[in-house]
């Protein structure tokens, strides 16, 4: 077998929207909504100068089924300057960028294959040198909902030759994301191919070491769920046939979702320190790169108390903000840390609900708070008997319904905190 190098990249998304960003400063803004294109340079970038042979890519090459021109164009753009250096690149279309969608009319070179979506295709990969050096297995999505087992469209490996199946499929039905080609990795693994390159799950993940059945991931975090270090493998096959793999970040923006404890805070001097301190964090973390954090206060502490009310966090959030946005503005390419928001969910010094469950009144709604939270379908229809004059409102309702789903379990832990610190102070038990 002859030794040869690639990319394995996929969930390119490119043109997402960031949406919900619109209230923020340009200079903070503009980097954020390039950033997908960014990466995809930095990907282009990074298969030249480590002189791969070929570049794969596992479906979600644009965001949505309406592909921009924007994003097609950029795209077009990256496989001309790869196919400048002789670096072929295959793709498949996902559920994001299905067959069916709308496509410019563009002339791709010769060098970029987009698999069909009516049967499942084999293309060999040729160098002028060396030969064949592998042969990618691919198929693309029709529609956006492909719901059944990709698996039996794909054809046989071809011998002698390594052999790569190109995949847009949940493996092994990860429930956080929508389960479109179902299919397990025992299947994958007992397909003969000796390298599975899937997309879809935007979290890497290797699922099985030999043949490596391996998501990349996204090249580029589109919110805080998405956090950390994104980009692509590079896989080096050596001529004996083992295969190792090595993560390359290629990310121009990092999210990140931090959580800080209150416990041993006296007052506002330390939360400001250890905020301060955990945003020098990202920013080392983001090497170079401008990141975008979300911090969630926790723990038990007496500053609970401050942190109760809206006003100091929202001021102090402000404040390094406003530090961030000169930053930012000052240079372009500064590598800023932007604060998302501040979730609070402190708790008071004082167990509250060890006091609370010792008197009538509360000790029912902690109960009923308990049992709320044991039972979902109890949970949704007390929401929406509360939310009831909210959720009939023609905007206000629609917007709330869709948070209703997620975050009921939050807001009930809110509300519990909220009712029990409203009659703490009243009854001043903590003094
Ligand atoms: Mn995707």
């Amino acid at each position: 077998m002859k030794a040869f190098r690639f990319i394995h990249a996929a969930d390119l998304h490119l043109d997402s929207p960031f949406k919900g960003l619109s209230g923020l400063p340009s200079a903070i803004r503009e980097p954020l909504r390039e950033s997908t294109f960014d990466a995809l340079t930095r990907l282009v970038e990074l298969a030249i100068s480590e002189r791969v042979d070929f570049v794969l890519v596992a479906g979600d090459v644009y965001d949505a089924a309406d592909r921009s021109l924007r994003a097609q164009l950029r795209f077009q753009r990256a496989v001309e300057t790869l196919a400048e250096r002789g670096i072929p690149v295959y793709a498949v279309h996902g559920n994001h960028d299905p067959d069916d969608g709308r496509k410019a009319a563009l002339r791709w070179p010769d060098s970029v294959r987009f698999f069909s979506s009516a049967e499942a295709e084999c293309f060999a990969v040729t160098d002028a040198l060396r030969g064949d050096l592998a042969c990618v297995h691919g198929w693309s999505y029709p529609s956006a909902s492909v719901t059944d087992n990709p698996l039996s469209r794909y054809g046989s490996p071809r011998p002698g030759l390594f052999n790569i199946g190109l995949l847009h499929a949940n493996a092994d039905g990860d429930p956080d994301h929508d389960n479109y080609a179902p299919c397990s990795v025992r299947e994958l693994v007992r397909s003969g191919m000796d390298y599975w390159a899937l997309g879809h799950i935007h979290t890497r993940r290797v699922l099985n070491d030999s043949p490596p059945v391996v998501y990349p991931g996204n090249i580029q975090g589109r919110s805080v769920r998405e956090t950390g270090a994104k980009g692509c493998y590079i896989v080096d096959v050596a001529d004996s046939g083992s295969i190792s793999l090595g993560f390359r970040p290629v990310d121009a923006v990092r999210w990140f979702a931090v959580d800080v404890s209150i416990e041993g805070m006296t007052g506002e001097q330390e939360l400001r320190d250890r905020l301060e301190e955990r945003m020098r964090d990202c920013e080392a973390e983001a090497e170079g790169r401008p990141s975008i954090v979300r911090f969630r206060l926790q723990g038990r502490g007496p500053l609970h108390r401050t942190l109760s009310r809206p006003g100091p966090v929202r001021e102090l959030t402000e404040e390094f903000r406003e530090l961030q946005r000169r930053r930012a503005e000052a240079e372009e390419g500064a590598p800023f840390v932007w604060i998302e928001s501040v979730n609070v969910r402190t708790a008071p010094e004082f167990d509250l609900r060890l006091a609370a469950s010792r008197n009538g009144f509360l000790g029912d709604l902690l109960q009923l708070s308990d049992r709320l939270a044991a039972n979902g379908a109890e949970l949704q229809s007390f929401c929406e008997q509360s939310l009831a004059p909210l959720l009939s409102h023609p905007k206000a309702g629609a917007l709330l319904a869709g948070m209703l789903g997620e975050e009921r379990a939050e807001w009930l832990k809110a509300a519990e905190q909220l009712a029990l610190g409203l009659v703490a102070e009243e009854e001043g038990w903590d003094e």
